[in-house]
């Protein structure tokens, strides 16, 4: 069976932290565009892929991995070679799950809901991050110690959220301390950052082109 993983993505959308990912793996992948203006992502044949109509969505030998923080943690793990998540049997396996579903469940929804500056609700405690103000102090006492939220072993979990992060702090949706500022422009320098992130203003282009 072949090893390539087919890419559902817009480079506009949340499946650019899957494209930097499958950067860092070096795993053969084949991009497939879905133009989200054209509303690619609600046709049925993308919708026999993701029933959401979202994307970023993978293939990988015959099975469908969405959800962007699934899909980062699955390709840690299918392509081990990258070293991107840390073994069963380390002790920094229980952090690595950790901020990643943290990332899911508290710094993405904090920052959308900032970004889209939602009403407070009646009954904060019912919300999983709970409030903005803690979810982001959380987050500055995870990178405290450094360089990389696993400490000086980068990690998927760096991708997932070094991308809210910097999807927070380009949107204005999270607060600009210079311990986020410099957490991202570490990632920045990653050859796999650049890599993608030239392909993506190239993707971006020709999209104008055609449009
Ligand atoms: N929970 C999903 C969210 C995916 C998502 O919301 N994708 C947006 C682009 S950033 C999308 O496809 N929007 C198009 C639409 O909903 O029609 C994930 O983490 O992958």
């Amino acid at each position: 069976m072949s090893d390539e993983v087919v890419f559902y993505s817009s480079p506009m959308s949340r499946g650019r932290m899957v494209h930097w990912m499958l950067e860092e793996t070096g795993a053969p992948y084949r991009y497939e565009l879905i133009n989200l203006e054209n509303r690619d992502q609600k046709k049925p044949a993308y919708l026999a892929v993701n029933p959401m109509g979202k994307v970023p969505a993978i293939v990988h030998r015959g099975t469908v991995v969405t959800e962007c923080g699934a899909i980062c943690a699955y390709l840690a793990d299918a392509f081990p070679a990258a070293a991107l998540a840390p073994p069963l049997d380390s002790p920094l396996r229980g952090s690595y799950y950790r901020w990643l579903f943290f990332g899911a469940t508290c710094v993405e929804p904090a920052v959308i809901d900032r970004m889209l500056a939602r009403p407070a609700v009646s009954k904060p405690s019912a919300l999983g991050y709970g409030c903005y103000e803690d979810a982001v102090e959380t987050l500055a006492g995870a990178l405290k110690p450094g360089p990389f939220l696993l400490g000086r072993q980068f990690s998927a979990a760096d991708v997932y959220v070094g991308s809210q992060i910097g999807f927070g702090l380009m949107t204005k949706s999270l607060e600009p301390r210079p311990a986020f500022r410099e957490y991202c422009g570490r990632l920045e320098e990653r050859p796999a950052h650049r890599r993608f992130m030239e392909q993506t203003e190239q993707l971006i282009a020709q999209m104008k082109k055609v449009s």
